[in-house]
């Protein structure tokens, strides 16, 4: 349709070389043809001009000294994208990777995600292009606190409420948050993934791994299939994808791989849980230090990968679990997951799946969960942390693990029914894009032109 065009031409021009954020909202507008046809009222109120623009974009310097006494300059970003359904939330990315286009797919997938649970809150997003390997704890608190000189001004509890995401942890918002709390002179719940010790809620660290895995059940209901005794394949070794791992264990199922930026680890008797907590949790290593415990497990360096392509996916299995980064499962992955009988495929990552790979699944009537859908249990849970803050109470580990698998629950049948409501019953990036665009939309229409 005409309008899909125009606008990633219009956005082509006024925001260059951002192919990231391009992928995202063609992939959205897409999807919600059919309603743009249906309600001129999205046309007449310039819904999409609005939504593809985010509210405000803030870029800043970010000095800091190393441990040699050098200064080094990263830059940082927030992206308040949109505040229709609440304060901008969305996590901080530290990644060398990170540039204007990557921050506002992130923060743009977000509103989408964030509206889809039902929950209060906008979509933000932010980071630096900051590369945490390699620096002592000393470099990250100065970078941390040198990134907060800057931020503190602009978000608050009920303005903009950030957390976690890539190389952004809980050792990273134990920084964040003190320097703001210095800078302000305020104990405010203005970040979200805190530690359980100081206004942190339990599940927070856990939630978008088991989260993920929830929604993975909710598909396997839909097939009358159980995920007992399911083998899986999950790419990533960092927060999602150790929480995947976990709750995967917890239910029965049998994760196989796991990845980092150095390579992959394959182990048919089942990844070691507690060594690579060991490893990535505690010892901050690389993938590769798991062979010194299992020598029995296959090791496969970046470098002997196939050819466009990831090795997590040439291997057999039931699901498939991408809780990497975007784009890390492409076309020739999806075949070959195809080929080796994998019927489930869900994303913890954000966009990890390229749009030749969705379409290739969507198109084998393969059960495919998007990112929007299945990872959003990380910033719901957020919601309830802040919700637990505002009213100053805490709810014990089991109350919201509970309240999660409800939300992850809702947002399936939120998407599944929308899928069906609008003639594609098993297409669920339709339902998710649909269901989270209505929400932003109209209460965007209620709001006026703002
Ligand atoms: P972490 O930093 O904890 O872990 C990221 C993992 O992915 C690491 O194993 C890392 O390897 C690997 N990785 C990152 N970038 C690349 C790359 N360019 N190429 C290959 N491997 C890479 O991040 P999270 O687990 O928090 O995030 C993973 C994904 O989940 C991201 O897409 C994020 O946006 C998304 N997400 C996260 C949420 C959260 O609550 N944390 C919520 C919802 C989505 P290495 O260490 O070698 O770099
Ligand atoms: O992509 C995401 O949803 C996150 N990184 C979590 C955001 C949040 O505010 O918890």
């Amino acid at each position: 349709m005409a309008f899909i065009k125009d606008t990633i031409e219009q956005l082509k021009f006024s925001s260059p070389a951002q192919s990231e954020f391009y992928q995202a909202v063609e992939d959205v507008l897409e999807s919600i043809e059919p309603i743009i046809e249906e309600r001129p009222k999205y046309r007449e109120q310039a819904i999409i001009q609005r939504l593809v623009e985010p509210e405000r974009q803030i870029m800043f310097r970010v000095p800091w000294v190393d441990d040699n006494g050098q200064v080094q300059v990263n830059k940082g970003y927030r992206v308040e994208f949109n505040s229709a359904l609440g304060p901008y939330k969305g996590g901080l990315r530290f990644h060398p990777s990170v540039n204007a286009g990557i921050i506002k797919f992130l923060g743009f997938e977000q509103v989408f995600k964030n509206a889809l649970t039902g929950l209060p809150i906008g979509g933000g997003k932010g980071g630096a292009n900051f590369d945490p390997k390699g620096k002592s704890d000393a470099e990250i608190m100065r970078f941390c606190q040198s990134f907060m000189n800057e931020l503190y001004r602009h978000i608050g509890p009920t303005t903009d409420v950030p957390a976690g995401d890539i190389g952004v942890g809980g050792r990273e918002i134990g920084y964040l948050f003190g320097q703001y709390k210095r800078l302000v002179n305020r104990f405010d719940g203005v970040l979200t993934g805190k530690s359980t010790l100081w206004g942190g809620s339990f599940v927070r660290t856990q939630a978008t791994g088991y989260g993920a895995v929830y929604f993975a059940q909710c598909l396997l209901d839909d097939n009358d299939d159980n995920i007992s005794g399911k083998r899986c394949l999950v790419s990533g070794a960092g927060n999602v994808a150790i929480y995947a791992i976990e709750k995967l264990y917890q239910l029965g199922a049998k994760p196989v791989t796991c990845s980092d930026s150095g390579g992959t680890i394959y182990h048919e008797q089942g990844i070691d849980l507690d060594l690579l907590k060991q490893i990535k949790e505690e010892n901050n290593g690389r993938l590769y230090e798991y062979l010194d415990t299992h020598s029995e497990a296959e090791y496969t360096p970046r470098d002997d990968y196939p050819k466009d392509g990831h090795c997590v996916w040439r291997y057999q299995a039931d699901l498939a679990l991408p809780c990497a980064t975007q784009n890390e499962l492409t076309e020739k992955d999806a075949q070959a997951l195809l080929e080796n009988g994998c019927r489930y495929i869900v994303e913890g990552a954000n966009m990890p799946c390229t749009q030749s790979a969705v379409d290739l699944f969507i198109e084998n009537n393969i059960s495919y969960g998007p990112g929007k859908a299945a990872n959003a249990g990380g910033v719901a849970t957020s919601q309830l942390e802040m919700a637990q803050n505002a009213s100053m109470q805490r709810w014990t580990f089991d109350e919201v693990d509970t309240k999660l698998q409800h939300i992850m629950r809702n947002i399936h049948r939120d998407a599944k029914r929308t899928a069906e409501e609008f003639n594609h019953p098993s297409n669920l990036v339709l339902g998710a894009n649909i269901a989270g665009f209505r929400k932003v939309a109209d209460a965007m229409i209620q709001q006026g032109v703002v």
